[in-house]
């Protein structure tokens, strides 16, 4: 059986309390809800985690190698400021999709950077919760 880690940056566990507007109004826990739900589909393992801390991202993702076969990860703002994380996911190698909610194409200008995008197999973005289940079945195909 496949096992997928699904990583979540800082603030993502405000889902649904503010911003509705751009992330929409369910909760983080029904976004892990939905992702659980999509594993059982596809017969895989997931494990879903959120974390307000870089190096904490970093971290997960170094001790992914050998426990999980693939990465889903949205590192929110680390996506356009963190190296850290663009090299930690390079150094173990695992296949990773980048998601993000909102369309981060249609943002700010800083949003346009993505650190992390060099290192993944592909990117969704704008597709809302949604863009979590595609990036798991990227990562089943
Ligand atoms: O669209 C995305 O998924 C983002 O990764 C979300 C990040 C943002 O910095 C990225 O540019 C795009 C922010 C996550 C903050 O989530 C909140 C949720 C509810 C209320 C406030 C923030």
């Amino acid at each position: 059986m496949k096992r997928i880690l699904v990583l979540n940056g800082p603030n993502l566990n405000l889902l649904g309390i503010r911003e509705p507007g751009i992330y929409g109004s369910e909760s983080y826990a029904a976004l892990v809800a939905m992702i659980e739900e999509k594993a059982k589909a596809l017969g895989v393992s997931v494990e879903v985690r959120q974390t307000n801390h870089e190096g904490v991202l970093v971290d997960w993702i170094q001790e992914a190698l050998g426990q999980f076969d693939g990465i889903v990860i949205n590192p929110a703002a680390y996506t356009h400021t963190s190296v850290a994380i663009l090299d930690a996911v390079k150094a173990v190698g695992l296949p990773t999709v980048e998601v993000h909610i909102s369309d981060v194409s249609k943002r700010e200008d800083f949003r346009q950077v993505s650190y992390i995008r060099a290192a993944c197999v592909k990117t969704i973005a704008g597709h809302g919760f949604q863009g979590y289940l595609e990036a798991m079945e990227v990562l089943c195909k």
